[in-house]
């Protein structure tokens, strides 16, 4: 198989506007090769600083730019937090990713208690990841002597659709920030959101900017947006499913190796978009009744979904775990 860094975008975009069935059977044979067992890993989400922050992208209810802004949540303690990434293994879960409002990490007794819940989670045998804004090559440092696996920082759309979407940090920090990640030695997780008013040649251009990263980020979620009342995005209309499919299904021609993950905006999809998406190369879902504050498909439901697709979750299957080139699945 032959990992290419060098695409176009006009060769992006000619993938995303293939005939739906062409699109598929291409991106298919793609993802047997690269995951024959079609397993999907389980990553629950837990939001441990929640709202009040000061940038202002435009889908996100906990900008305090917005009315949505959510407010008077204390931020959750290391305990609390390890008691719910317990709860999650229980549940199945292989990955545990918390969440912080912040627009940077700085230093001082929050840090301090992100790096023990990164411990605590590594302990339980999870993957960690953490998402909580720029931060500083020491940070970098820091968090991965904590051992934590990924560290999540989304360019959400493409750099020419940007700025009408953010205005208070650029194109070029967020690409700072995932270079330290990269260079402290952390698996980068960087995806993206459809759905926020953005033309096919952005999403060309957002899917081009990660594909021709080196190596391609590990781990890619793709988000649908849900519209949360307050945001300046509240009136979007809500994106067709097969655009969901089609750009899952590009993602994984391009990042063969990638854990492309199904993210936000499951909750208004049927279960046969959702399959169409596992078929498409999706090999990821995030697993619990909550995102960070908008609502996920619950557990029991999640488990008929890949029942009725036949796909296995992480971690019930991992004897062969590692052995790709991959983010460390044991
Ligand atoms: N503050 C940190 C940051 O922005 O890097 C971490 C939290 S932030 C909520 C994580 C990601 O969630 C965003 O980059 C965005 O891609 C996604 N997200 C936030 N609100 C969303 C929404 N309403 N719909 C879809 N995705 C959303
Ligand atoms: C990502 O790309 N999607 C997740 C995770 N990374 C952190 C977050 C989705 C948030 C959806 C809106 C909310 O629940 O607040
Ligand atoms: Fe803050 Fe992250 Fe929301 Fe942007 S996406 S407003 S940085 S919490």
């Amino acid at each position: 198989m032959v990992v290419r860094h060098d695409w176009s975008t006009a060769e992006i975009q000619a993938l995303l506007e293939l005939p739906l069935v062409e699109l598929l059977w291409r991106a298919q044979a793609m993802h047997r090769q690269a995951n024959p067992g079609y397993r999907v890993q389980l990553a629950s989400l837990l939001s441990v600083k929640t709202g009040g922050c000061e940038e202002d992208c435009a889908y996100c209810p906990q900008s305090m730019h917005h009315s949505s802004d959510v407010t008077g949540r204390p931020e959750l303690e290391v305990e609390p937090v390890l008691a719910r990434a317990r709860a999650a293994k229980e549940a199945g879960a292989h990955r545990f990713c918390m969440g912080w409002a912040w627009r940077e990490i700085r230093d001082g007794a929050p840090f301090e208690a992100m790096l023990q819940m990164v411990r605590g989670v590594r302990e339980l045998g999870m993957e960690a990841c953490v998402t909580a804004g720029m931060l500083t090559d020491r940070q970098a440092g820091r968090l991965a002597e904590a051992g934590l696996t990924a560290y999540n920082h989304n360019l959400d759309t493409s750099p020419e659709h940007y700025d009408r979407i953010i205005s208070t940090r650029t194109y070029q920090e967020r690409l700072e920030t995932l270079e330290r990640v990269r260079q402290a030695g952390i698996t980068m997780c960087c995806g993206g959101i459809i759905g926020m008013g953005e033309s096919l040649t952005d999403r060309a251009s957002l899917l081009q900017v990660l594909a021709t990263m080196e190596p391609h980020p590990e781990s890619v979620p793709i988000n649908a947006l849900v519209a949360v009342e307050g945001t300046p995005l509240e009136e979007q209309a809500p994106v067709d499913p097969l655009e969901l499919v089609r750009m899952v299904a590009t993602a994984r021609i391009l990042m063969p190796h990638s854990r492309v993950r199904l993210s936000a905006g499951r909750e208004g999809m049927n279960r046969e978009a959702q399959i169409l998406c596992l078929l498409a190369g999706a090999d990821s879902i995030f697993y619990g009744d909550t995102l960070l504050t908008t609502g996920n498909p619950d557990v029991a439901a999640d488990r008929e979904l890949l029942a009725a697709a036949g796909v296995t979750a992480w971690p019930e299957e991992t004897a062969d775990a590692c052995a790709g080139p991959r983010e460390c699945r044991s």
